[in-house]
């Protein structure tokens, strides 16, 4: 009953290490390095080899070592095993902790005094307007949509969300589908992108889209917050749109190729704001706690949680 773990580019031995402390009587591998590959039941992984799923005959279930599971799906032959993602207060917490930094960044000036700082100006903002005034339109609203708006509406803000499917959540106003779409934007000061990566979902953030953010809100222009994947941005046309004032800012966390290449004009834009994909990441010891857990309760015939649902993507 081995795990294989393959997360290119992380240190896998370390990780390794940390599942064998949690479960010293388990059998743990790392790809490509596989005596037994019929041994293998269980799969952990990050951005994997496309082509992995296919060496081992008896897999039962994959674990992605993240939120998102478009790493997995991109495959052009996935696992036919249940994927199940990583659900965690943790990580929960850290994206809330980081949409809501932003949101206050944006409306309380960060950006501009610390310029200030640097260049030894006072100049106090003349209207400081309150959170209350302030849009916010979160674009997902699952399990990290839904704790990011419960804590921006503790922060004051006006908070709404759209998802695919309708919902109902006390506090929040909600919109759904394409047909809600634009009335949604229209009404949005700061957009939060905070989707899986799907077909429906590529390319969906661009210059047509931030066209239809509020233009009369409260702030200096629609801000545009990205924290889900970066393959539903058009990078191009976040540069247009803050060159033409479609948009005030924008704050990315992902992008359309990660690393962000040297080359790409976001790094020097004054409008942008950059982070190497961390708004979220996942407690190594909270997500190997979760696997574990997950492979014991399917050895006692127990679901798997958080199974994705391969006809939505996510
Ligand atoms: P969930 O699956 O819980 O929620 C996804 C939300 O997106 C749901 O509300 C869903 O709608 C909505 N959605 C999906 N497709 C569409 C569509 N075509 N149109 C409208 N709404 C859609 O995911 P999480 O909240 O846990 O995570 C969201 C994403 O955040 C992850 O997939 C990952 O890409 C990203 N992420 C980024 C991290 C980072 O560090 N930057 C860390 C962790 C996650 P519905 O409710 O109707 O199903
Ligand atoms: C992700 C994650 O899916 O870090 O981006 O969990």
């Amino acid at each position: 009953m081995t795990l294989v773990l393959s997360a290119p580019g992380w240190d896998e031995a370390a990780w390794i290490a940390r599942f064998r402390a949690h479960a010293p009587d388990r059998a743990f591998a790392i790809w490509p390095d596989i005596a037994d590959p019929a041994s293998v039941r269980y799969l952990a992984a990050w951005y994997p080899d496309p082509d992995i799923y296919a060496h081992f005959p008896n897999l039962e279930a994959v674990f992605s070592l993240g939120a998102g599971v478009d790493h997995i799906l991109r495959a052009p032959k996935t696992p036919t095993v249940p994927i199940a993602r990583c659900v965690d207060p943790d990580l929960t917490n850290r994206m809330s902790e980081y949409i809501v930094l932003h949101a206050l960044r944006i409306l309380r000036f960060s950006d501009r005094y610390q310029a200030d700082q640097q260049a030894g100006r006072w100049k106090p903002v003349s209207e400081q307007r309150p959170a209350r005034d302030v849009r916010i339109g979160l674009m997902g609203l699952g399990v990290l949509g839904q704790d990011a708006a419960r804590k921006l509406a503790m922060m004051g803000f006006q908070v709404a969300g759209w998802s695919r499917s309708p919902k109902t959540l006390e506090g929040l106003t909600t919109y759904a589908g394409a047909e809600d779409l634009s009335v949604f934007l229209g009404q949005t000061d700061i957009l939060v992108g905070l989707l899986p990566l799907t077909q429906d979902t590529t390319d969906l953030y661009d210059y047509a889209l931030f066209s239809q953010l509020a233009q009369n809100g409260a702030l200096d222009g629609p801000h545009f917050i990205n924290v889900g994947r970066g393959g539903s941005q058009v990078e191009a046309d976040i540069i247009r749109a803050l060159d033409d004032g479609v948009l005030a800012s924008a704050t990315l966390d992902v992008f359309q190729v990660e690393p962000l290449p040297e080359t790409s004009p976001l790094w020097s834009h004054p409008g942008v704001t950059i982070t190497p994909h961390v708004a979220a990441d996942s407690a190594p010891e909270a997500l190997v706690t979760l696997i574990i857990s997950q492979m014991t309760a399917l050895e006692r015939g127990e679901p798997l949680q958080h199974v994705v649902d391969r006809a939505s993507g996510y």
